[in-house]
């Protein structure tokens, strides 16, 4: 069994089994008839737990389909292991393929980076997806809201209530602690590339409008999956915060991968502050209980921790929970240009994304082809008619460079008006967990 499940990727050649045999199914995951995103969640283990529930797989024609797929059989296969067993993830949405999957149980995938500079909007099938469980499954006629002040109920919402209150429009960029995880040396979690970002226009009830006449100092979140975090009360508060309970993305329902039917929206906060599934929220006078507030997961520790031994030395109560993540750039896709006149080399437009976490904060983006010894300064897209609604977005910046020689190694960096800046060589940055890199 423990071989079986390294071969989970297409890179390592994908198998699953059925009873005691042992399938390679690589070649075949493409064409199958229900999707490739269902078939994959096989990957690795086996079939019975999806059979279990997709009777139609149990007949001749399909186990003929199998037999040539077949490379071995299970040594020690206990025929009870997966008798009556569902598998966790069958009501798994159905996801664009577009999506650069790092899992599929649970489902984590960036975003198609190279379509960034034509969206300054993501559309919501190309959202980033982080999911710490299966997607829960909720009715909108089911779903209630409950909110509490120092764990004692105060009033429970369903949907159309939240729907008949006031609400409001903010569009946010969304980033997750560990987006570019994957650009540090040896660190643990899913090794993100860039694409653990997006931006949408979202819509919901302004959270200060039911906070009136309470008094805290953290705002509890709570998933229908368990995952919780919270803020502080002077973010969720103030209404320039424009924090909301949002049940609308770019006009339309929450997808199920991003909330459904609600979900919280803390706008310049780090990705695990904006809870999907919203159940409760509860005023209370310390910060939230549970991993994603007070583990090391979501704490940034000193590049002197270097290993997890390290980290029984220091008292991770004294190092607080991100919030607001680092000015932020990259590039995201470069294109060869036609230009007339250009004598020797070729001409390129360079598209990146660059990110402050503070509100009306434009970075600044400078990109260099010559190792950071001369920039080039970007611009930064004028395509957003409105700055003012647009402040707690990224910014998606160009620049056309005349390149003579290749292979050129392209460089950006982001500063902000107090000169803020990225840093030159992420080694300085490092942290155990590889957060806001
Ligand atoms: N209930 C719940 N909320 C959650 C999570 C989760 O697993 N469960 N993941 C968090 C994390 S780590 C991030 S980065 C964002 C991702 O939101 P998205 O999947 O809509 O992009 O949601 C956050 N909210
Ligand atoms: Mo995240």
């Amino acid at each position: 069994y423990e071989e079986i499940s390294k071969h989970n990727t297409e890179e390592k050649r994908i198998w699953t089994t059925y009873e005691d045999k042992v399938y390679d199914i690589t070649d075949f995951v493409d064409s199958h008839p229900g999707g490739k995103d269902k078939i994959i969640l096989a990957a690795g283990s086996s079939l019975e737990p999806f059979w279990n529930h997709y009777k139609q797989h149990q007949k001749q024609e399909v186990y003929e389909i199998l037999e040539p797929m077949k490379i071995g059989r299970i040594k020690d296969y206990n025929p009870d292991k997966f008798k009556n067993l569902k598998d966790e993830y069958l009501n798994e949405p159905i996801r664009s393929p577009e999506l650069k999957f790092h899992s599929s149980k649970p489902c984590n995938a960036e975003t198609p980076v190279d379509q960034i500079h034509e969206n300054p909007i993501t559309p919501n099938d190309l959202w980033y997806i982080r999911n710490h469980n299966p997607v829960p499954v909720i009715k909108a006629d089911e779903y209630k809201l409950q909110f509490f002040y120092d764990n004692n109920l105060i009033k429970t919402f369903t949907l159309e209530d939240l729907k008949r209150m006031r609400s409001k429009r903010v569009i946010t960029t969304i980033q997750c602690g560990g987006n570019r995880r994957g650009e540090f040396e040896k660190t643990s979690g899913t090794q993100w590339d860039v694409g653990a970002i997006s931006t949408a226009e979202w819509e919901g009830v302004p959270l200060c409008e039911i906070l009136n006449g309470y008094r805290a100092e953290h705002i509890h979140f709570e998933g229908y999956d368990g995952v919780k975090s919270s803020i502080p009360f002077k973010k969720g508060s103030n209404c320039f915060g424009d924090v909301i309970i949002a049940y609308k993305m770019n006009g339309e329902e929450l997808p199920p991968d991003h909330g459904f039917p609600v979900r919280i929206i803390v706008p310049g906060y780090v990705g695990i502050k904006n809870i999907k599934w919203l159940k409760k929220i509860n005023l209370a006078e310390e910060e939230v209980d549970g991993p994603w507030q007070k583990g090391m997961a979501y704490k940034i520790l000193p590049g002197s921790i270097r290993c997890l031994e390290d980290v029984s030395k220091i008292d991770l109560d004294k190092i607080d929970t991100i919030e607001e993540l680092p000015i932020q750039s990259c590039i995201t896709h470069i294109e060869e240009i036609e230009e007339k006149y250009v004598m020797n080399g070729k001409n390129f437009r360079i598209h990146g994304y660059a990110y402050s976490s503070k509100p009306l904060v434009f970075p600044r983006v400078d990109v260099s082809i010559a190792g950071g010894k001369r920039w080039n300064i970007a611009g930064v897209n004028t395509r957003f008619k409105d700055f003012e609604n647009f402040k707690w977005g990224w910014a998606l910046w160009s620049v056309n460079l005349k390149i003579d020689k290749t292979p050129c190694e392209v460089i950006c960096m982001a500063s902000d008006d107090q000169k803020n800046m990225q840093p030159r060589d992420i080694r300085d940055i490092w942290n155990l967990r590889g957060l806001a890199n």
